[in-house]
């Protein structure tokens, strides 16, 4: 997370399925990580921090592969994506 624009660096990481995810929070503010299933469709929902308070950090254990969107609650600029992949080397199309 960063303080100015893109605010989650990198903005669209990929990482391999089920492998630990870890968002930290070096900014001075409160952050959320929320999939944006959680505002759309409560069933859909895979993620969501809560507020990560500065100077700490938030982890997921895995995701199963997909395409995921993400933003912040506190400050709804804050967009991001997860890209969560089989291979590093072979990322799939989705
Ligand atoms: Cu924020």
């Amino acid at each position: 997370m960063e303080d100015g624009s893109p605010y989650y660096v990198p903005i669209a990481p990929t990482v391999v399925s089920n492998t630990p995810i870890r968002w930290d929070n070096p900014t001075p503010t409160h952050h959320t990580v929320t999939h944006s299933g959680c505002v759309e469709d409560e069933d859909s929902c895979l993620f969501d921090s809560g507020a990560v308070s500065p100077g700490s950090s938030f982890s997921v254990p895995g995701l199963p592969v997909g395409r995921y969107t993400y933003h912040c609650r506190i400050h709804p600029i804050m967009r991001g994506q997860l890209i969560v992949t089989d291979s590093p080397s072979t990322p799939s199309q989705l």
